[in-house]
């Protein structure tokens, strides 16, 4: 019960916000009477219990939670019944000591009152590509839709059981010889939040995902505090937290290793703070990709800080493809610990994936970039700062103090590449810059189809 506290003081801040939009709305609500559950088995007591509150616990609507049986349609009845209920807070409790194997399920809002999912438990979808039911979506296991006033939380596990994902022969180098085979490739994302606002994802532990472990889109107001996401190194596209058109959003005091980005956060995204999360092996911290099939792509207002990024392929990232428009502005970078990233500092506006993109007359631009107080040590197989901006869209305004980078081994010291760089230092860095250019670019002041 190592969370108890923290989570009693989410749990609280939640009622609060919650009861205090309800007082706002209506007026009749709080005369219902405290709901009777599973009389022969009291639930745990809630962290926070008045006649306001109601508990759902999953076995009283005949989840089982062997770790064999399915109880997707016992997680349903009780989300549709929380949903529906008038109290203020409605707690669906997944208990701990049980696994539940819940199929690819859309948990769909509007609710009546706030919900609070509590996993204590585990949570786990059907074992791989060939045990999933023919007809459910393969792109998303758990998915929350429309949904205002929710939050995610207990000291439970959720387990994407990716393993039989990651080796389909379609995946990087998990085709015979180590090659990429053609064929469908679909796999899961394990969390989704879709379309939905004032989210709490609180204390979890989130392992294994098929695809990306957390995927936000077309959200607002979502704070997310103590998780912890693993998966292996050299799985494929298991992003830890993706964020896309959603904005407010807070991360803190998180802890995520995987093999792709730790966080990446895609268009349509402002208004960002990430604080004290620790990142690694992975991927590291990305803006991006943006800009994709010449797509319209903005961003701004972002904050990473206090964070410690380690054996990862990038440190912090802001990542866009020629032929884009729109910008990335208002990006601080601020007390980073790097240990052995292999490019501590990048910005690539040659983004490809393939070896066949042509350079384009269009690019989202990248301008008012702070990066300040980033130490550490970088892999010497690349250079500690990279910014390889447009030929025809110049990165701007980028702003370095206090960087002190050193090589993890020996005493090659690799100089930092510019390529239409515009910036300052503030301060001498280590490695020293030399290579930013001075001032603007005269015809950005004047560019329209990359304002924002
Ligand atoms: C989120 O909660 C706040 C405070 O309760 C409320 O004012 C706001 O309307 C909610 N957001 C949405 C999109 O409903
Ligand atoms: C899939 O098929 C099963 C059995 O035919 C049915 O019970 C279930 O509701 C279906 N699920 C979806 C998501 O359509
Ligand atoms: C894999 O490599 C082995 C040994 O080089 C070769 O005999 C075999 O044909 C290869 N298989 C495929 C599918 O390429
Ligand atoms: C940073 O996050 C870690 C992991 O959740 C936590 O243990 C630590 O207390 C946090 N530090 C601060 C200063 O909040
Ligand atoms: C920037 O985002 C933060 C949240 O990270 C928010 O508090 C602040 O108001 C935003 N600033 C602007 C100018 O929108
Ligand atoms: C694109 O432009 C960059 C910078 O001028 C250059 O290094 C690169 O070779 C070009 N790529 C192609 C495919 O022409
Ligand atoms: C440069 O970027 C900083 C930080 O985002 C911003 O405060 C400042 O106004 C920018 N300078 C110009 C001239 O745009
Ligand atoms: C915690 C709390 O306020 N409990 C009250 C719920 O309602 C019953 C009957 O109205 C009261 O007896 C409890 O004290």
């Amino acid at each position: 019960m190592r969370h108890s506290h923290v989570s009693q003081l989410f749990f609280f801040t939640l009622f609060l916000s919650i009861q205090a939009r309800h007082h706002s709305h209506t007026k009749h609500k709080h005369s219902h009477s405290h709901r009777s559950y599973d009389e022969t088995s009291p639930p745990p007591s809630p962290s926070y219990s008045d006649n306001a509150s109601s508990i759902f616990d999953v076995r009283t609507f005949g989840a089982i939670g062997d770790g064999i049986a399915d109880d997707t349609e016992s997680f349903k009845m009780a989300w549709d019944t929380a949903c529906q209920s008038e109290s203020v807070i409605n707690v669906i409790l997944v208990p701990q000591g049980f696994s539940f194997i819940i199929q690819s399920t859309i948990f769909t809002g509007p609710c009546q009152g706030g919900l609070v999912l509590k996993v204590d438990g585990t949570l786990m979808p059907p074992d791989g590509p060939e045990s999933w039911p023919k007809n459910n979506s393969r792109h998303q296991w758990l998915v929350f839709y429309r949904i205002n006033g929710m939050s995610l939380e207990g000291g439970g596990l959720i387990d994407g059981r990716g393993e039989k994902w990651w080796d389909l022969p379609c995946k990087p180098h998990k085709g015979p010889n180590g090659t990429t085979s053609p064929g469908p490739c679909d796999s899961p994302i394990a969390l989704r939040f879709f379309m939905s606002s004032n989210l709490t994802v609180h204390g979890l532990r989130i392992k294994n995902s098929p695809q990306f472990n957390v995927r936000f889109d077309g959200c607002e107001n979502v704070h997310m505090e103590s998780i912890f996401i693993t998966a292996p190194r050299d799985s494929p596209n298991t992003d830890g937290i993706h964020i896309e058109n959603t904005n407010d959003v807070k991360i803190y005091n998180s802890v995520i290793s995987n093999g792709d980005d730790c966080v990446s956060i895609g268009s349509g995204c402002y208004g960002v703070d990430i604080k004290n999360i620790t990142c690694g092996p992975g991927h590291g911290i990305s803006i991006g990709s943006l800009g994709n099939h010449n797509s319209r792509a903005c961003v701004s207002n972002i904050t990473v800080r206090d964070s410690v990024i380690k054996f990862t392929d990038n440190g912090v990232r802001i990542k866009t493809w020629q032929g884009g428009s729109g910008s990335v502005s208002g990006v601080t970078f601020n007390n980073i610990h790097m240990e052995s990233v292999r490019n501590p500092i990048i910005i690539d506006q040659f983004y490809c994936l393939s070896k066949d993109c042509t350079n384009k007359t269009s690019a989202v631009s990248v301008s008012d970039i702070i990066y300040t107080n980033i130490k550490g040590t970088y892999d010497i197989r690349s250079t500690p700062m990279r910014f390889a901006c447009s030929d025809s869209v110049p990165c701007t305004n980028l702003t370095l103090s206090d960087i002190e980078l050193l090589p993890n081994q020996g005493d090659i010291v690799h100089d930092p590449f510019c390529w239409n760089a515009y910036g300052d230092l503030e301060t001498l860095t280590i490695p020293p810059v030399s290579c930013l250019l001075e001032g603007f670019p005269r015809f950005v002041l004047e560019n329209d189809i990359n304002r924002c």
